[in-house]
């Protein structure tokens, strides 16, 4: 699954972090009559965990989305998040940390270098995509935050604005969303604090300005426009198992050999592909069992799903 590391990254362009919402872009130079500017690149440098499967196009990654605050059809986030405002941003750490307090954006960007991670992705529902990511190891901010010895595990909270988010007017769900990583899962490597796909800022349908991606779980782990990281010494909440004990555990890791109490896990429908393709086989830990099998030693994944 490694490819070559010094294969050139989709942009080397831009000497520092860009941030600029290319939607505001596009509009501002559609209002004065101009062309477009091309959204500003960020430079990556590609990463050796990266897959070698070829990438989802930006059309299906940004218009086929689980974003349940903008609604629950695919093509809802697509239509609806161009309304949120992801600037100002800050993001509260807080819990068992040295460093306490509301990081500015930026502030938690400049932690460590942007990195272009392609990484497959698969969703609880049974479809998967190849996405080329931008960020840096959740680890990376979590060491700067300084956690404290009592931590076991970090809690994630996404934006609350009801105003903004269509979604969180409706019932069904307890906003905010919640997620959660055991600690050793958060630090581990290939989790990845994500900013940025094909080589521009997040799109807001895909959880700008920040998220988190963790490869080896199914999709819903990868919590979107994260607010609040806490260093926690319990499990904590996550929205998918509160709502839904039976059906979605804490740890969700990718695992062809246990059925979702509705459908089947052990194939996945990659999306893009025409319907003649055959489903993929949903491999362990979707493909990452190498790098964080071990780390489960002595579990029984059947019962922690
Ligand atoms: N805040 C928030 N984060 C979320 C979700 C959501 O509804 N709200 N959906 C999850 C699910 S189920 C999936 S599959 C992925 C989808 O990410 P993508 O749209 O960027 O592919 O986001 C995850 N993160
Ligand atoms: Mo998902």
């Amino acid at each position: 699954m490694r490819k070559d590391p010094a294969r050139p990254s989709w942009a080397d362009v831009t000497p520092k972090h860009l941030f600029l919402n290319r939607r505001a872009l596009i509009g501002g130079a559609l209002a004065l009559g101009v062309a477009a500017p091309v959204a500003a690149k960020i430079a990556a440098r590609p990463s050796p965990y990266s897959t070698d499967a070829a990438p989802n196009s930006y059309e299906q990654i940004t218009g086929y989305n689980n974003y349940y605050e903008f609604g629950w059809d695919k093509g809802d986030p697509a239509q609806n998040a161009g309304r949120l405002k992801t600037d100002p941003w800050s993001v509260e750490i807080g819990g068992l940390v040295d460093r306490p307090g509301s990081w500015p954006l930026d502030d938690v960007l400049r932690t460590a270098p942007a990195e272009e991670r392609i990484y497959r992705f698969r969703c609880v529902e049974a479809w998967s995509m190849v996405i080329p990511w931008i960020g840096f190891p959740l680890a990376a901010l979590l060491e700067r935050a300084g956690v404290q010895p009592g931590a076991k595990y970090v809690a994630f909270q996404t934006l609350y604005r009801p105003e903004e988010m269509p979604g969180q007017r409706a019932p069904g769900i307890d906003w905010p969303y919640v997620e959660g990583l055991r600690l050793d899962e958060a630090m581990h490597p290939l989790t990845l604090l994500t900013y940025g796909l094909y080589g521009e800022a997040l799109p807001n349908q895909n959880g700008a300005p920040l998220r988190i991606v963790v490869p080896w779980k199914y999709g819903f782990k990868s919590i979107k426009s994260i607010v609040k990281i806490s260093l926690v010494a319990e499990e904590p909440r996550t929205t998918w198992k509160e709502l839904q004990p039976r059906e979605y555990g804490f740890y969700a890791n990718v695992n062809p050999a246990v059925d979702h109490p509705r459908w089947s896990q052990a194939t996945e429908r990659v999306i893009g592909a025409g319907f003649l393709t055959p489903r993929r086989a949903t491999e362990p830990f979707n493909g990452y069992g190498d790098q964080v099998a071990g780390i489960y030693q002595g579990m029984d994944l059947r019962k922690s799903y």
